[in-house]
């Protein structure tokens, strides 16, 4: 069997351009740079299909950020203002769509950044250590010497940081699996989730779930940070304690049926 050929596809897809009125051309674009991220080398296929995923959830909550989401987002970044130890873990996909808002969202909460692959290998790890470099940032995870081991878990993702992960207080996760949410819980960790399946273990477990597109998810948290940076540590525990994730999760849901009974009956009355 011959290897696959990266040359040939990027060759394909330069031959292609997405038209500048296509009506999913935002879309588009943003696959377009996951299959890069996969070319390069650093995004898995896996993570194409699970880019998939993402996009048939974010079709039905009608790719917009929703209120829910902006709830959980103003307490998920509360929680990691008043953290004294936060950490977000970064794979391919996250590598791919979003390092630059991850960093400057790190940067406005004083988080650190962990680098943690479900496909792990060596040069994942260091195509995705290089580049978070190009924003200027050290990411941990890279280092075997300081490798810890998260308890009853069995996949790659069980090797974290012994700075990072393994100490951390509250931990966020992005197009995450759900094994490593649950495993997070058990060792006692606050877990943020940005997930756009209200569904998967992963946001039922989490602590506080976004059901939001990391592309949007990212750069609105930003903007939250630096708007509650200003409050005191009560006013931001307030919002924390206020949140209440099982009940924003059925918000979603409602809001995702709300909209398909919409739209179906808007179809059953056109002529
Ligand atoms: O880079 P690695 O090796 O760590 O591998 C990463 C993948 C994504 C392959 C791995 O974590 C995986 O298999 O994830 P799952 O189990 O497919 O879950 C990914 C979740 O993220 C699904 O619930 C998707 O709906 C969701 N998702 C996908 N794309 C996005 C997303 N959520 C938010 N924003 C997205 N852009």
């Amino acid at each position: 069997m011959s290897s696959f050929d990266v040359e040939y596809w990027r060759e394909v897809l330069r031959g292609v351009s997405i038209p500048f009125n296509h009506p999913r051309r935002d879309s588009l674009l943003i696959r377009e740079k996951v299959v890069e991220g996969f070319l390069e080398g650093y995004v898995v296929p896996q993570g194409l299909i699970a880019h998939g995923r993402g996009e048939a959830f974010d079709y039905l909550i009608g790719e917009t950020t929703i209120e829910p989401a902006i709830e959980a987002m103003k307490a998920a970044v509360a929680l990691l203002l008043i953290s004294k130890h936060p950490v977000i873990s970064v794979n391919g996909n996250v590598a791919a769509l979003v390092a630059e808002h991850v960093v400057e969202l790190a940067r406005e909460v004083n988080a650190l950044l962990e680098v943690n692959l479900f496909y792990r290998s060596k040069s994942r790890i260091e195509k995705i250590r290089d580049i978070f470099k190009r924003y200027g940032v050290e990411i941990l995870g890279t280092d075997e010497a300081y490798e810890c081991t998260i308890p009853e878990l069995f996949s790659e993702r069980r090797r974290v940081d012994c700075r990072g992960i393994y100490v951390a207080d509250t931990v966020l996760v992005a197009v995450e699996d759900g094994d490593r949410t649950e495993a997070l819980k058990k060792m006692g960790k606050n877990v943020i989730a940005i997930d756009l399946n209200p569904l998967s273990r992963t946001a039922l477990t989490a602590d506080i779930t976004i059901v939001d597109n990391i592309v949007r998810a990212f750069p609105k948290m930003v903007e939250i940070a630096r708007e509650l940076k200003n409050k005191t540590r009560s006013e931001l525990e307030t919002i924390v304690n206020k949140f209440d994730n099982r009940s924003n999760i059925a918000k979603v849901l409602e809001h995702i049926c709300n909209r398909l009974r919409d739209i179906a009956s808007s179809l059953m009355n056109k002529p």
